[in-house]
């Protein structure tokens, strides 16, 4: 089986390389303007075998489906510094043209029981191999830094305790949950203004350039 993991898993391994450089590259492209970046780092990962394994059997996946229907066997995560930046990263995906949008799950506006907040998007991503082209899905999750601190933290304890949180630590992880969402609105306001002051400078120099 060894070997044929291999086979199936390697356009998802070059799919995530390729779109860690395209993704990193909108941060580039920012920087290069001396624009605020909407983009402040990517990450990416391949899901290993063993939990490919274990969603399979939790989602009664049948192995010869895994492509169509495990959606997040090849993962990049988009962390940004403000809510607001999550809807600009979502709307340069959508205006690309290598790759195709297919379902949005909105985690933020609607969190999940568990506190975690995100969007996730699944977009359909074609790979050249020497068979020709392959088609695969691929999750991006988009996340503020303070959603990723949460959902990295819940994910290792997630980990350790098998989804059975102790009751004091599921109480904890929920005003935890709660404190990265006031510390999000909290940098939203700081956003504004900083932006206003940028403004600001703005036309003040315009003038002073028309002088
Ligand atoms: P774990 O289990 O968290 O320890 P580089 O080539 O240097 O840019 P590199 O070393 O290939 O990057 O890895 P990268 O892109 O910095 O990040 C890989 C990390 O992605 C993982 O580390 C996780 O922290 C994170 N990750 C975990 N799960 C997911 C997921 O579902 N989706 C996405 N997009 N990212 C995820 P580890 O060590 O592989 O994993
Ligand atoms: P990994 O690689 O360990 O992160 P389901 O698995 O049913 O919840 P589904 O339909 O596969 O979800 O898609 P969904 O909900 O869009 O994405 C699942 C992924 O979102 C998870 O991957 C996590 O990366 C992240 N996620 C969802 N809910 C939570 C949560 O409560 N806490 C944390 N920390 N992350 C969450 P996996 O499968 O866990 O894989």
């Amino acid at each position: 089986m060894g070997e044929h993991w291999d086979v199936f898993l390697a356009p998802y391994r070059q799919a995530v390389e390729e779109l860690k450089v395209k993704l990193k590259g909108m941060r580039s492209r920012f920087v290069m303007h001396s624009e605020h970046s909407a983009v402040e780092f990517v990450t990416g990962r391949v899901k290993p075998i063993a939990s490919i394994l274990d969603k399979a059997a939790k989602k009664n996946i049948p192995l010869s489906n895994l492509s169509e229907e495990m959606q997040d066997i090849a993962g990049l995560r988009i962390m940004c510094q403000f809510v607001d930046d999550i809807k600009i990263v979502v709307e340069m995906l959508q205006n690309r043209n290598d790759f195709e949008i297919i379902e949005k799950r909105d985690y933020i506006n609607k969190n999940k029981e568990s506190g975690y907040r995100s969007l996730h998007v699944v977009i359909r991503y074609p790979v050249q191999t020497i068979k020709g082209e392959k088609q695969i899905l691929i999750e991006i999750q988009i996340r503020t830094l303070a959603m990723n601190f949460w959902a990295t933290i819940e994910h290792s304890l997630n980990y350790k305790y098998r989804g059975q949180f102790p009751e004091d630590i599921q109480l904890r992880l929920k005003s935890a949950a709660e404190a990265a969402y006031r510390l999000d609105e909290e940098m939203s306001l700081i956003r504004e203004e900083i932006q206003e002051a940028q403004a600001f400078f703005t036309k003040k120099k315009e003038v002073h350039d028309s002088d």
